[in-house]
């Protein structure tokens, strides 16, 4: 399994300190889960993309021709949710019809920025027609603002809200989203980490409360890995700077590992 380390922070706006260091974080951990949770070996070939944190946009370029040369399912380990924005612009360069499953406390869908950040990027990406808007699937979101939640009512965006999840079974939910995005050319998974609850991961920027269990996004990912479709996985927010006994950064290295 290919996993590219991707220390990016300078999408972060105000929240960017520390976040580039969870790549090696992360990477560091994956050695302590000996098999995986299906008694497979979890064996990782590590690369980086070199980004400069003083120059978004430059950094986005990189990010995006280093992906488009990717042909093989492989996990991307950020850094800033914006990263999301070039990389799956090219995937769907190199995949037409693919769709996106997005695990997130927050919809990332604010009014533009220039360039796209980790709180507009999936907008971006709907607006300048990369990503077919009925080809995202929200999960686990709890906390938008007025202007994203019209964006999501007026386009109709997939959302399985954490509210909606507590009040079904995880089963049903699971389900539902296999068998819409089975039909996609492709499926790209993103984790922001803050879909789960800031209880369990404490290192990241904005802590939100009443999200998923570990368990429950193990599930979710457990079952998407069954599905034949699916092209690239990232997993972003994670910030070592705030975490407590490195929790966080062990969470992440624990879903990178169920994920390869
Ligand atoms: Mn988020």
């Amino acid at each position: 399994m290919q996993i590219f380390k991707i220390p990016l922070n300078a999408g972060a706006l105000s929240k960017k300190k520390g976040l580039e260091k969870a790549p090696d974080k992360i990477v560091g951990f994956l050695k302590d889960f000996y098999l995986t949770e299906k008694g497979m070996l979890p064996l990782f070939d590590v690369k980086e993309i070199k980004v400069d944190n003083n120059n978004l946009e430059q950094s986005h370029a990189i990010i995006q021709k280093e992906i488009e040369k990717i042909n093989n399912y492989s996990i991307l380990i950020g850094g800033d949710h914006s990263l999301t924005y070039p990389a799956f612009k090219a995937f769907a360069k190199n995949n037409p019809g693919s769709g996106m499953i997005i695990f997130d406390a927050h919809p990332d869908l604010q009014e533009k920025y220039e360039p796209p950040t980790h709180e507009d990027y999936l907008r971006v990406l709907i607006e300048e027609g990369v990503l077919d808007k009925d080809k995202v699937i929200l999960v686990g979101i709890r906390n938008m603002s007025k202007e994203e939640k019209k964006f999501i009512d007026d386009n109709k965006i997939k959302n399985y809200s954490m509210r909606e999840i507590s009040f079904e079974s995880l089963r049903e939910v699971a389900d539902s989203i296999m068998s819409v995005a089975r039909h996609w050319e492709k499926i790209y998974i993103s984790i922001d980490i803050d879909v789960l609850d800031s209880a369990i991961a404490q290192g990241t920027g904005h802590q939100e409360p009443g999200g998923m269990s570990t368990r429950e996004l193990l599930y979710f990912i457990q079952r998407l890995k069954m599905l034949r479709n699916l092209g690239l996985a990232d997993i972003v927010e994670v910030n070592p700077d705030k975490d407590v006994n490195d929790i966080t950064s062990k969470t992440g290295a624990k879903i990178v590992v169920e994920l390869g």
